[in-house]
Order: C-alpha cells, then sequence, then structure tokens
C-alpha cells in the first residue's frame, strides 16, 4: 500500500505543481470501445457480475493501461452501486442502459433509503481498490469516485436513464423538501462511499455530476451545487480524505465554474462547450482543470485528432494544473488506435511546450 508511486504526475498536477509533461488519462477509459474488455464482460456474464468481482474489476482497470500510456487508472465500477445497494434492484439490459426495480417515488420510498454499509453491502468496490493498489504497484495513481448526489437522484427517481429527467426535476418543484431529503441522505451515501474508497487505497476522487446541467441557475444551486459542497467538506473533515484531491465534474455547468471553486475541490471537470484557457482564467488558477477535448473528436482522423490536442494544449498554456482528459467519456465505436494518439501527443506536444 505504501509503494512510493513510479508516477506521480497526476498528483502533482492536481496540487497544481509542475510536471514534466501534462498527465492524461481518460474517461471511460475501460469500456466497450476495447475488444478485451468485451470479452471480460462476456466471461462475466453481465456488467454488475463484472463490477462485482474485484479480480475481473482489477483486469478491466488494468486493460488501458497495458495499451496506452496513461498517467492513471480509475477503478473499474460505476455511479449506481450507492443506489443498488440500497435496494433499488439495479439492473443492465444488454445494449441498453441502467433500470431500477423499485424507483424511488414517494416519501416513503424516501424514508425507506438507508446509508449503505461500506464494508459489507459495498465491500465488493472496496475489495477492487485494494486487488487494483496491489497490482498497480504504484505504476500510477488509482482514482475511485462516486456519482454526484443530483446525478443519483436522476436515475432513482427516473427509474432508468433519460434525456431531460423530468420526473426527477418534477420532484424538486412539486416536493422540495423531499428532494432535499433524498439529496441529503445521498450526500452522507457518497461521502462514506467516497472515504471508503480512499481508505481502501484511491488516491484521487473524483464526483460525477453528469446531469448537473440539466437544472437552470438557482435549481443548480439548489439541489447539486449545495450537496457537491457537503460531499467536499465531509471529505475534508475525515482522517482518510483531508488531503486526497477531490475532482468536481458537473457536465453542462460551465457557468458555475467559479462558484464550484469555492466547495474547496482541487479540481474542476470541464466539458468541451468552454475553451479551456477562458475557464482557467475564470477559476483564477486558484483550481486544477481536468479536460476537455471533444470525446467526437476520437472519430475523425489521427492528423485531426493531433490537431485537437494542440489546440487544448495551447489554450491553457504554460501553466500549472492541467490534467487533460475528454470532456465527456470515450464512446463505444472509437478505435482504440486513435486513443493512443492522443495519450502520445499529449505528452509529446506538453513536453515542447514546456521547452519554448
Ligand atoms: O455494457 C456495458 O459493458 C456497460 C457499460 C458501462 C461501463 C463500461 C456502464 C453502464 N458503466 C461502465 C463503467 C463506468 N461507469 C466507469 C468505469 C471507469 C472508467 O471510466 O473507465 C465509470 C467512471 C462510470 C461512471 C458512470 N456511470 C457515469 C458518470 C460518467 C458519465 O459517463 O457521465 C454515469 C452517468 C453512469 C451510468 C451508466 N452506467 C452504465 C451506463 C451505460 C450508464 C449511462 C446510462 C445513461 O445513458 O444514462
Amino acid at each position: 500500500m505504501d509503494t512510493p508511486l513510479k508516477n506521480d504526475r497526476l498528483l502533482r498536477a492536481l496540487r497544481r505543481e509542475p510536471v514534466d509533461a501534462t498527465p492524461v488519462w481518460v474517461m471511460r477509459q475501460a469500456g466497450r470501445y476495447l475488444p478485451e474488455y468485451r470479452a471480460t464482460r462476456a466471461k462475466a456474464g453481465s456488467f454488475m457480475a463484472l463490477a462485482q468481482n474485484p479480480e475481473l474489476a482489477c483486469e478491466v482497470t488494468l486493460q488501458p493501461l497495458e495499451r496506452f500510456d496513461l498517467d492513471a487508472a480509475i477503478l473499474f465500477s460505476d455511479i449506481l452501486t450507492i443506489p443498488d445497494a440500497m435496494g433499488l434492484g439495479l439492473s443492465f439490459a444488454q445494449g441498453e442502459g441502467p433500470q431500477f426495480a423499485r424507483p424511488v417515488r414517494t416519501r416513503a420510498d424516501v424514508e425507506r433509503l438507508g446509508v449503505p454499509d461500506m464494508e459489507t453491502e459495498l465491500r465488493y468496490v472496496m475489495d477492487a481498490v485494494r486487488v487494483i493498489r496491489r497490482e498497480l504497484a504504484g505504476r500510477v495513481p488509482l482514482i475511485g469516485f462516486s456519482g454526484s448526489p443530483w446525478t443519483l437522484a436522476c436515475y432513482m427517481v427516473e427509474g432508468e436513464g433519460s434525456r431531460d429527467f423530468a420526473t426527477a426535476k418534477a420532484m424538486c418543484w412539486n416536493d422540495p423538501a423531499l428532494a432535499h431529503t433524498l439529496l441529503d441522505t445521498l450526500a452522507r451515501s457518497v461521502s462514506a462511499y467516497l472515504i471508503a474508497q480512499a481508505a481502501a487505497g484511491a488516491q484521487a476522487l473524483m464526483v460525477f455530476d453528469t446531469w448537473g446541467g440539466l437544472l437552470g441557475p438557482t435549481a443548480f444551486r439548489e439541489f447539486s451545487l449545495r450537496y457537491l459542497s457537503q460531499v467536499v467538506a465531509a471529505l475534508k473533515a475525515n482522517v482518510h480524505t483531508r488531503d486526497v484531491p477531490v475532482i468536481l465534474f458537473s457536465k453542462g455547468a460551465n457557468a458555475h465554474l467559479v462558484e464550484m471553486v469555492d466547495t474547496g475541490c482541487a479540481a474542476l471537470g470541464v466539458d468541451w462547450t468552454i475553451d479551456i484557457g477562458d475557464a482557467r482564467r475564470a477559476v483564477h488558477g486558484k483550481v486544477a482543470l481536468q479536460g476537455n477535448l471533444d470525446p467526437a473528436v476520437l472519430r475523425a482522423s489521427p492528423d485531426v485528432i493531433r490537431r485537437e490536442v494542440h489546440r487544448v494544449l495551447d489554450s491553457y498554456g504554460n501553466n500549472p494544473g492541467h490534467v487533460f482528459n475528454l470532456g465527456h467519456g470515450v464512446t463505444p465505436e472509437v478505435d482504440p488506435e486513435h486513443v493512443k494518439v492522443l495519450v502520445d501527443e499529449v505528452h509529446s506536444f506538453s513536453r515542447l511546450l514546456r521547452a519554448t
């Protein structure tokens, strides 16, 4: 567990310290675009069987690191493990999104929910963290993660994926007190989950607020940001997490970057709809930024990918605190060779930038 890191670029960049080259990892770097992932998933039988088997979860976590010169590993799991552990009955139909057998709609549904026990109901996640740390043997840091309270509430109330999560939003308008009870239970669960992952060995923590951008400015502050702040405050107050960098990613919420800095997070994820140089100026270099290449660029030719990598690196400039990533997850039809082009170009071009 105490093996020194051979590659600490990610952690240095998150602390806004100098690095020899910009660190890079890719959201959803383990996933369906990799044939070896599809093979392991077939062997496991289902997505949840894969996620609940620590040895197989470790195998797929390491697969992208065998192919690409990545600067971080991310735990192979899912944000929906918490609602599953709360008893909602999660399943993934083949080729389709998540579904809950028992969505949360009424006050009785919300009041039934408790904070899951991390070392029993979610032990498989902590076991996966421990196995991955052992197998990584200090090659790169391991990122743990959770969904944000708001994004988890979206799936729990809706009962499945959605374009607009209109049922979840309706709860916020029709019964805000009920929405707040649910979000508070989720914030306490997310905090306990991230603390347990750090205690098990996660070296950085990311919170995915994938659906934050569905909310207007006032609702974003009330139903998303407030609970992100609650989570970061809980992590700062805990001995396992007070020194572990936290990355907050609210997709589609670029208008709120400055307010998000006030949570006390180490870094903000940014999607591709803002120039990363503008985002850096907006936050006055007070946090690191992670992003923000449009994932659709990976469907273009290697020359276009290199040019777009240069554009993002040039825009951030020779400033501390950049973690290169996509602005959202890599999609299943992407050619893995294109991910290799991206990763190698980030390292070589960022070295060049530092030399000039
Ligand atoms: O068919 C399959 O094999 C399942 C596809 C899949 C994968 C590869 C799912 C189901 N989850 C995952 C892994 C996963 N999910 C990771 C692993 C680590 C890595 O990045 O390599 C992570 C970090 C997540 C996080 C996640 N799950 C988010 C937040 C990030 C994002 O992409 O915005 C969300 C919204 C989910 C929900 C979810 N789980 C799976 C799917 C297909 C979805 C999206 C459902 C929808 O469309 O709403």
